[in-house]
Formats: structure tokens, C-alpha cells, sequence
């Protein structure tokens, strides 16, 4: 049996001569690196680490570990061992991560000095976590991971089948309800031989920078695996992505390859348009995901980089990216087509394929999907139904078969009778020039009728004066009745670590 991950993703790198190349490089704090030699060497002795502290294949270890080296160290480490790593958004809060913990059952936790004041307090609870190892701090009742791993004899990377889980990531989910989603050795390298090879293109000579972090599904195959697949480097940057520290890692790494979020990307553009300059790298490739980018921001970024921005969807269910636009081929305002090796499908109510024009829920199939959720059968069972995987997102079949994202299953509503997408008011009202972004939910008026209501973050600088004829724009540019009935200017909106907006939280505001 080879199936573990770790042969191909770290041990392959040694044997084909790149022990010297640097694998992941920090942009801020340290300023360490570290090469395919030293992550093959460290993962092992990790592994070794594991093993003598009793962590048996199959117990989970939860890492609360920002973007630095040691993430790749630990999540490497564990594969090798066969024990399955959880990386965990490090932005959640104590409560969430007591019922993270308790739910995986996990037996080890890799905590960063960072997030020690909000973990340590749920740890506590957890009786089952039987060793808690901290990075670059001391805590009271752990180990420093430089003593954890200290003299452990490295082990060879275990043999499993491709099949056997290998890692889980929790989806934050557009609900709130965190689900543990179980993922296979297979799938890591379905994603590179797929969107990272086919779309992204990644190749060895590349330095890849995701302003989406590791624990997230999109950021991990961004910022580790398509790296990793080809021998490439990674930057890894610890802070919290911001316009100001993006642009920042931008100009002093000079990335090729650039991941972003279209919250993000609206607010770096909306910063260099205010400053009159922009940082230089020497940008080839840049990539969106998370919500659909705003066609507006993709053509704002062209006009600047010269580069396109490939917009493309996927979930932590697929693991990564599964309908795209391609270098050449892109259409904003549209999630382009399937990526190669996958297949979509849009189905009405009763499961069968809509029309062109029409709108639908779309189906993915493709080797990367997970295996289940942890202990959730009704839900594993709603979602994944055979070899298709239902994403609970709405698409129009536009022209060519190019996806147009209608917004959630459960975003959708009815004004005059007529499905009205959030989406598409919120890309309008995102064209307005006084918007930030904006985000759209029902609420009903004086006679109990569904009607959209939006959200509004304004661009900094923009009164609320600047609102003034915004309907008319929104009539002028998608219909009449789609309007936004009433307003509300906010300091910004509720968001998955993923950057979906959460629009059940502000349908709680209008209830
Ligand atoms: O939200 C997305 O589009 C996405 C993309 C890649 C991996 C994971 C996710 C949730």
C-alpha cells in the first residue's frame, strides 16, 4: 500500500534532488525558511514524536497553528504517522473550540502563542486531549514543540491506503453549525492534478502567496499542496491579511502566484485607487474563490496588474476548486466552467437538469470529495448522494454552459412571484461608486410580502449622502422590482472565515 500522502507531497522531493529548494518562506515576524530537505527530515521526526508520546494512527491531532512553519511541520508529521491533523480556523472563539474539540475527540492539540489565551480555556475541558504542545511560548501544563520533538527517532512515512482518511477540516458553513469533514489521502493530489496543475498552472519556478490561510480548504491547496505538488515555494504570512499588510507581503516577496477573496481584492483596489500607486510583484496568475468576485473588481484588477483574476468555486466538501474560469478564457461576472476532471450538473426541485437560462442547484462529481461528515449521518446523506456531492449553492445555465451564481439554496426568495438572487442585487449595489461591498436578505413589509433588504459597508471617505439615487441605480441595472426596498449603512458584514457572508445572521436582524 502507498498511499499515503506524504510520499508524493513530501518524501518524492528528496529523492528527485530538491532537499535544497525552499518549500514555505515566512514574510513577516521570524523570517524563517524551510526547504523540502528539512520539511522531509522534520515531518519524520515529528511522526517519530507522535509515536512516542502514545498518539496511535487514527487519533486526531487539532492544530490551532497560524501560517507559519510549523504548520506544514505538524500537518506533514501527523500524516506521516498515520494520525490525522484538524486544522482549525484560528479566528473562532473559546466556546466553538471546546465543541470542536469534544466533537473530533482529539487526542494531541499544537497550539500557536497566539492563540494560547483562547484555547487554553477550552482545552481544560477536554479530558480526552491527552498532551497539549505549544509553539514559541511556554504554558502552563504543556510541552514547547522544540522538547516534543527532541530526540525522537524519525520514522518512515506509514503505509496506508488512498481510501483511509487522512486529515479533517471543520466547515464553518454558511449556518454556523461546524461539521467535521473527512478527507482521504487521494484527495490532496486529485486537487493538484486538477485545478492546480489544469487552472492554476503552478509550476516549480513559482513563489505562491494565499491571503487565504492554511486551515482553510481553499488557502491549504493555494498555500501548501499546489506548491508542494511541483517543488514550488510558498510565503506564508502569520498576520491578519489587511489592504495595508497584503500590499506589503506583495512587494517584499514578489509572488507570481496571488490567492485573494473578493472582500479582500475590493479593498486593495480601493486603496491603491486612493493612494494613485500600487505595489510591484511580478503577478502572472491571480485567483478568487470563496464568493463570487464582482465583476467590476475583476476588470478594476486587470486594468492594473494586467492580469486577470480566475474566479472559481469550490467547498471544503470538494476540497478545493471544481468550476472555474481559465487564463484566456474568463468572463466576469460568471464562475466559468467545470475544471477538468470534474463533472457539474443543475437540477430543479425534483433532481432534473434545468434548461439553459434556467436556475438550479448544482451537483459536483470528482475524485477529491470527502467522505463524510464526522459522526453526522442525515447530514453526510443529504450531501453526499453517491458520487454526487450537492453544494447548496443556485446557478443559472448561461450561455455556453458558463455557472452564474444565484447565492445560497436558502438565500433565494420570491418578490412578485419572481426568484429574486441576492447576488445579483449585491453586485449591483457593489457597483455603485459609494459601496464597499453589500450584502441582501428578505424582509417582509406592512402586508407580510418578501422584499430585499441590503446591507451596505461604504467606501471610506463616502458619506451616507452617497447612498442618494442608489435604488434608481439598482432598478437602472437589473430590473425594476429588484430594488432594495430599505438600507442600512454598517461598519461590515458578518463573514465565514472563508469570506461567505452570513446572511442568516442578518435575516435574524430583519425577523
Ligand atoms: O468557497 C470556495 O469557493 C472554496 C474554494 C476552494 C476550497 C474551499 C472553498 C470553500
Amino acid at each position: 500500500m502507498t498511499g499515503n500522502a506524504a510520499l508524493w507531497f513530501v518524501d518524492r522531493h528528496v529523492e528527485e534532488g530538491r532537499a535544497d529548494k525552499i518549500a514555505f518562506r515566512e514574510a513577516a515576524g521570524q523570517r524563517r525558511s524551510l526547504t523540502y530537505g528539512a520539511l522531509a527530515e522534520g515531518a519524520a521526526q515529528l511522526a517519530g514524536a507522535f509515536y512516542r508520546a502514545g498518539i496511535q494512527r487514527e487519533e486526531r491531532a487539532a492544530m490551532f497553528v497560524l501560517d507559519q512553519i510549523e504548520f506544514p511541520l505538524i500537518f506533514w508529521g501527523a500524516i506521516k504517522a498515520g494520525v490525522v491533523p484538524i486544522p482549525l480556523n484560528t479566528l473562532l472563539s473559546t466556546d466553538v473550540y471546546r465543541t470542536i474539540l469534544q466533537d473530533s475527540r482529539a487526542s494531541i492539540a499544537f497550539v500557536s502563542k497566539e492563540m494560547i489565551p483562547v484555547v487554553m480555556p477550552a482545552l481544560a475541558d477536554c479530558p480526552l486531549v491527552r498532551q497539549v504542545v505549544v509553539i514559541g511560548a511556554e504554558a502552563e501544563g504543556a510541552t514547547e514543540i522544540e522538547a516534543f520533538v527532541a530526540g525522537a527517532d524519525p520514522i518512515r512515512t506509514v503505509p496506508c491506503c488512498a481510501d483511509e482518511v487522512a486529515f479533517w477540516l471543520y466547515s464553518s458553513g454558511s449556518t454556523g453549525q461546524p461539521k467535521g469533514v473527512r478527507h482521504v489521502h487521494g484527495a490532496l493530489q486529485v486537487t493538484c492534478d486538477t485545478y492546480g496543475a489544469q487552472v492554476l498552472g503552478v509550476t516549480e519556478g513559482d513563489t505562491v502567496f494565499s491571503a487565504a490561510k492554511l486551515f482553510f480548504a481553499y488557502g491549504l491547496g493555494n498555500g501548501m499542496s499546489f506548491p508542494m505538488s511541483v517543488g514550488a515555494t510558498a510565503v506564508l504570512f502569520d498576520g491578519r491579511p489587511t489592504p495595508d499588510s497584503v500590499s506589503d507581503v506583495l512587494a517584499a516577496e514578489k509572488p507570481t502566484i496571488y490567492c485573494g477573496v473578493p472582500t479582500l481584492y475590493a479593498a486593495m483596489i480601493h486603496k491603491w485607487e486612493s493612494e494613485g500607486a500600487h505595489p510591484d510583484a511580478p503577478l502572472r496568475t491571480c485567483i478568487s474563490a470563496g464568493e463570487a468576485l464582482p465583476a467590476e473588481i475583476g476588470r478594476k484588477w486587470k486594468d492594473i496588474w494586467g492580469v486577470d483574476i480566475l474566479d472559481g468555486v469550490g467547498s471544503t466538501e470538494m476540497l478545493h476548486i471544481f468550476l472555474s474560469n481559465r487564463a484566456g478564457d474568463v468572463q466576469y461576472g460568471t464562475s466559468g466552467v467545470a475544471v477538468p476532471g470534474y463533472d457539474i450538473r443543475v437540477v430543479d426541485e425534483d433532481g432534473a437538469e434545468v434548461a439553459p437560462g434556467g436556475v438550479g442547484e448544482l451537483l459536483v462529481r470528482g475524485g477529491s470529495a470527502a467522505a463524510d461528515y464526522w459522526n453526522q449521518r442525515d447530514k453526510s446523506r443529504a450531501t453526499f448522494e453517491g458520487i454526487w456531492t450537492r453544494t447548496g449553492d443556485k446557478y443559472e445555465v448561461g450561455e455556453g454552459g458558463r455557472l452564474i451564481y444565484c447565492g445560497r439554496t436558502d438565500d433565494m426568495f420570491k418578490v412578485s412571484g419572481i426568484w429574486l438572487s441576492p447576488f445579483e442585487v449585491e453586485q449591483a449595489l457593489a457597483a455603485h461608486p459609494a459601496v464597499l461591498e453589500a450584502a441582501v436578505v428578505a424582509r417582509r413589509d406592512d402586508d407580510g410580502l418578501e422584499k430585499p433588504m441590503a446591507f451596505v459597508v461604504l467606501k471610506s471617505g463616502a458619506g451616507a449622502d452617497a447612498l442618494d439615487g442608489i435604488k434608481e441605480h439598482v432598478k437602472t441595472a437589473i430590473g425594476k422590482w429588484k430594488y432594495p426596498r430599505w438600507i442600512e449603512v454598517v461598519d461590515d458584514l458578518p463573514k465565514t472565515a472563508t469570506g461567505k457572508i452570513q446572511r442568516f445572521k442578518l435575516r435574524e436582524v430583519t425577523a
